[in-house]
């Protein structure tokens, strides 16, 4: 048979051009035409389930999958034995308690007694347990903002990005219960064989993870302070420095990160470096 692992993810919605992206990113190549629920790579030995996330983190606990592509919240709330294996820096939310605006909030203990409703049950619980609250938990699959405007709860626990679907909704949040982002995660039982595979996976995800945080760095310097400009970009190893055509002058080339950069841009100026270029970069292996 066939040597080939295959990964789960989200069919349509907010995960799923984020997970595709990152993948085509990895060199893998694969045909998702509309409403295919299954894909070969034509080079990387890998099949893709497209699949509701909700249902995600079960099949890769069950092992039909061998990797998934899901949000944090879901693999909590789900509560299934599998590895996470790299948080993947996409669909980034949270989880949040929200209140009618025009309610008082004195603090947590707004919430004893009273009627939540949300998606997330077992988030919520655990919450609640922790901070000693006791609640009842109504739970909705969803439009869980309007439960409070039809009188089904006195407050709502749910996803929040922007915070607009709140604010649309008369409702302000009070409490960040959960940070969630994307992850990938995987069966615990592997064989060795998908193993490696797996592991040529996660260099090629390090690989443009790593491209995406760094900036390739080209600029002019004059030789007097290429000391100075050195030891503020250091690089990956070092720097590369060219001789210009202009005498007295070099072209210095290095790898940062882009935070790095704009802590040192003012001082890189006022060592005298110009015509600074800062370039992205497509991948990185180091
Ligand atoms: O069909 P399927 O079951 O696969 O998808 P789904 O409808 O259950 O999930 P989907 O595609 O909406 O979200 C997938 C995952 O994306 C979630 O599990 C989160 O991990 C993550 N994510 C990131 C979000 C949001 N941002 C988000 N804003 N999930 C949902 N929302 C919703 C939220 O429920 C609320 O209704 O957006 C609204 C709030 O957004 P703001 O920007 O108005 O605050
Ligand atoms: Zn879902």
């Amino acid at each position: 048979m066939e040597q080939i692992i295959r990964i789960a993810v989200q069919k349509s919605g907010r995960l799923s051009d984020d997970s595709l992206s990152l993948i085509k990113e990895c060199g893998i190549k694969f045909y998702n035409g509309t409403g295919k629920l299954k894909s070969t790579s034509t080079n990387f030995p890998i099949e893709f389930l497209f699949l509701r996330d909700d249902d995600i983190p079960g099949y890769v606990a069950d092992g039909v999958a061998d990797l998934g592509i899901v949000g944090e919240n879901e693999l909590v709330e789900k509560d299934k034995e599998v590895l996470t294996l790299k948080k993947l820096g996409f669909s980034k939310c949270r989880l949040s308690l929200a209140i009618p605006k025009g309610q008082a909030y004195p603090g947590v203990s707004y919430f004893e007694g009273k009627n939540i409703a949300t998606s997330y049950p077992k988030i919520l619980s655990d919450y609640l347990k922790k901070v000693n609250v006791s609640a009842s938990i109504h739970e909705i699959s969803g439009s869980v903002e309007i439960a409070p405007s039809i009188g089904l709860a006195e407050g709502i626990c749910d996803i929040v990005s922007s915070g607009s679907t709140l604010m649309m909704n008369g409702l302000k949040e009070v409490e960040e219960i959960f940070k969630s982002e994307a992850v990938l995660i995987a069966n615990t039982k592997l064989e060795a064989w998908k193993q490696e595979i797996i592991d040529k996976l996660l260099f090629r995800i390090n690989a443009v993870q790593k491209g995406k945080s760094n900036k390739y760095v080209l600029l002019n310097a004059p030789n007097e302070s290429l000391e100075k400009i050195v030891s503020l970009i250091p690089g990956m190893r070092s720097p590369t420095i060219l001789p210009l055509a202009q005498a007295g002058w070099s072209s210095v080339h290095s790898v940062l990160q882009e935070d790095q950069f704009w802590e040192n841009i003012e001082e890189l100026r006022a060592a005298g470096a110009e015509g600074i270029l800062v370039v992205p970069i497509e991948k990185m292996i180091i």
